[in-house]
């Protein structure tokens, strides 16, 4: 079947693109667009050409999957030459999402109507990348350097409406894509509108503009290659031809997709997409149908959680212990709703229609209809399982009854109750309503029913679902652990508390581990350390922080913690190193200087070690997936590809042989080599 289709009626060629799922441009489609531009330029009477898509959407890019093969003629860039040269008017007619080759598709022809749901964008950022057939070069002709820039560098799509008040379309589509391109087809016929070549547009800008510019993103792109490459591309615009500007971004996009970094992303980007496929669980799963959710317990957690569902127009019931309970959630969830329309990103009468959905109560009864309840109160197994009893008795018989609890044991907790096959873990990470990640618990008695809903419902609210298996702190909090353990080992042994934080902010961290339990408050983690057998975890490497929480140190919200703070300014809290000095003579470490590189691998191939064990024990159903979670959770940076990924790239016998050394000087009760790390390193 092929993937292109031309259709000529009365003067107008229509070249239909089919090659689900999304259009992507694989060799199969340029050569089909390629031949079927021949062959209609070559007929007499065809006055104008229609560019469309079947389908969901309108092209969404090159097939990635193809990036890191040999490229096949014609490429995306020889198939934009031979459009530049038609001399019949083009016309992309455009549903869905033109995105990357598919926007820059649609920028080589002369005219674009959009459908009044469609997008259109430059998201090749996400995968290292920079837009590789012109978008570099025609956009800012189209729209100027600054819009460009903020389009190529964000990523982000932008509407149909937006794009038509940057003229990127002609006119917006209010009735059948179809038929309204065929009118603006004859229109042009008509009034013989001319063809409108961007590459013959020309674009000028001040260079300090683009100094500016790389400024302004310098924090938020740290680390990342593709942005800068983006940068000269499209200064290149401005200062040469469109041909000498095409080789400028030619020889940007080559570095950049056959470069590490891209391969990372790229690496992510399907990782997230299979994350959400289980063994088991396919189309043909029943799924239930989720109308009412229930939260139980209006804390910062829970009401972020109500925040996702609200947001869909879903109806919540959240039941807190007390009316002015019920009230603080209230305002919480209201204040949430508030910042996002200070940020422009909903409307009022979006806040409105969405906190309309909100109930708030006292009585369980209230919640009897909920097909899914999810409870998010204090992290304590007695307190939990009470709640778990008592929706047992009021929920009905097919409400999935889920928790958010972030590391304790989902199998107790199903215990307390008459089905566990209704159980199931929805850990939401901090803020809830924000932070993309969703780990999907799946007990030992989990239906295939009750996850297939919560991949469906992952979807629905637009989180990345990661499946894992009940452990302590199941993934990402697992490996949180390890990576915290050395970190505090290393302030014992020796390392300061900004030298630490130095070395993981360069590696490509967000923030330090000092930094960033000062933020979430050290006393967190004490708390949670306090349900944890001792034999569970290294005490000596958490004393420090014990010791802080007991002094009334707990990090920024009490001004002091590993930092002291003074406005902006924080310095390392003296005390630290005393309590270091102290707990090193208790626990007999000899303290000694630590190199930046020693930091690093401790840190960073304790996340590695670990991820590899959870992943042999089955808690991830597979690598990837382990890098989706500590990218998503953590950032930990997506130019690396997540922990897993890295290790690959630094090469496993590395990683290996360190972990073996590190047994060698800190003994082999955390430094024991995954058994599938050695066979990768095998291998
Ligand atoms: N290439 C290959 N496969 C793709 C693909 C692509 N561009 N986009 C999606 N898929 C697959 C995806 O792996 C999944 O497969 C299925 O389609 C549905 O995707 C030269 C160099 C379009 C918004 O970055 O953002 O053009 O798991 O689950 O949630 O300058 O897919 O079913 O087997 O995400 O409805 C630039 C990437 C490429 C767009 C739809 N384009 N795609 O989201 O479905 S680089 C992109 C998306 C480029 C040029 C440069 C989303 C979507 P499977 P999905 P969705």
């Amino acid at each position: 079947m092929s993937v292109v289709s031309t259709e000529i009626n009365n003067e107008i060629a229509v070249i239909t693109i089919d090659n689900p799922p999304v259009n992507a441009l694989s060799h199969a489609v340029r050569e089909g667009v390629s031949r079927a531009l021949q062959d209609v330029g070559a007929k007499d009477g065809v006055r104008a050409i229609i560019l469309c898509c079947a389908g969901r959407t309108f092209c969404a890019g090159a097939d990635i999957s193809e990036f890191g093969k040999p490229p096949k003629s014609p490429t995306l860039p020889e198939l934009m030459e031979q459009m530049d040269h038609i001399t019949i008017p083009l016309i992309a007619a455009i549903h869905g999402t033109a995105l990357g080759g598919g926007f820059e598709l649609a920028l080589c022809c002369h005219y674009r109507i959009l459908e009044a749901a469609a997008k259109v964008g430059l998201p090749e950022v996400n995968l290292g990348l920079i837009p590789g057939a012109g978008g570099t070069q025609r956009l800012p002709r189209l729209i100027g350097v600054s819009q460009a820039l903020d389009m190529i560098i964000s990523g982000k799509p932008v509407s149909a409406e937006k794009a038509l008040s940057l003229k990127i379309a002609d006119r917006i589509s209010q009735n059948t894509l179809e038929q309204d391109a065929l009118a603006f087809a004859e229109e042009i016929i008509k009034d013989y509108r001319p063809i409108r070549r961007i590459s013959a547009l020309d674009v000028k800008a001040d260079p300090i503009f683009f100094e500016n510019f790389g400024k302004k993103i310098a924090s938020k792109t740290r680390g990342f290659l593709a942005p800068i490459a983006a940068i000269e591309a499209v200064k290149a615009a401005t200062t040469q031809s469109f041909e000498e500007g095409l080789k400028v971004e030619r020889t940007e996009f080559i570095k950049l997709v056959e470069g590490p970094q891209s391969k990372a992303q790229r690496h992510l980007f399907f990782a997230e997409r299979e994350a959400a496929k289980v063994p088991g669980i396919d189309k043909n799963t029943a799924v239930l149908d989720i109308r009412q959710v229930a939260i139980i317990g209006g804390g910062i957690m829970g009401c972020g959680i109500a925040v996702n569902f609200l947001n869909k127009l879903l109806p919540v019931t959240l039941l807190e212990i007390s009316p002015e309970a019920c009230e603080t959630a209230r305002q919480k969830i209201t204040e949430i709703y508030g910042s996002s329309v200070k940020k422009g990103r909903i409307t009022e009468d979006q806040k409105d229609k969405m906190l309309a959905q909100l109930t708030l109560t006292c009585a369980y009864h209230d919640i009897s209809d909920a097909d899914l309840v999810i409870e998010a109160v204090f992290e304590n197994m007695d307190v939990k399982k009470q709640v778990f009893e008592k929706l047992d008795s009021v929920a009905k018989p097919t409400a999935i009854l889920a928790t958010n609890t972030s590391f304790l044991d989902l199998n107790e907790m199903a215990s307390a109750i008459s089905r566990p096959q209704n159980v199931i873990g929805l850990h939401f990470f901090s803020p809830a309503h924000i932070m993309p990640l969703l780990e999907i618990i799946r007990t030992d008695h989990t239906s295939d029913e009750v996850l297939a809903t919560a991949l469906k419902l992952a979807k629905m609210i637009g989180k990345t679902a990661v499946v894992s298996g009940v452990c302590y702190g199941f993934i990402a909090n697992r490996m949180s652990s390890c990576y915290g353990r050395e970190a505090g080992l290393l302030l014992l042994e020796g390392a300061g508390v900004e030298q630490v934080d130095r070395v993981l902010y360069d590696f490509g961290m967000p923030m330090g581990m000092f930094t960033m339990l000062d933020m979430a408050g050290i006393d967190i983690g004490v708390m949670a350390r306090e349900n944890i057998s001792p034999e569970n975890y290294d005490q000596r490497a958490f004393a420090i922080h014990a010791a802080l929480v007991k002094a009334g140190y707990k990090g920024q919200k009490t001004g002091a913690g590993f930092y002291t703070y003074d406005g902006q300014q924080k310095t390392a809290n003296p005390m630290v190193n005393e309590l270091a000095q102290k707990f090193a003579e208790e626990f007999q470490i000899i303290r000694r200087p630590i190199s930046d590189q020693e930091i690093e691998e401790r840190c960073i191939f304790a996340l590695i070690n670990e991820g590899y064990k959870i992943v042999e024990e089955g808690i991830a159903l597979r690598a990837s997936d382990v890098d989706v979670v500590f990218t998503a959770a953590f950032g930990f940076p997506r130019y690396r590809g997540g922990p897993l990924f890295y290790a690959e790239q630094i090469g496993f016998d590395y990683v290996v042989r360190k972990i073996n050394e590190f047994a060698k000087t800190h003994g082999d009760r955390w430094w024991r080599p995954s058994k599938l790390l050695i066979n990768m390193a095998a291998k």
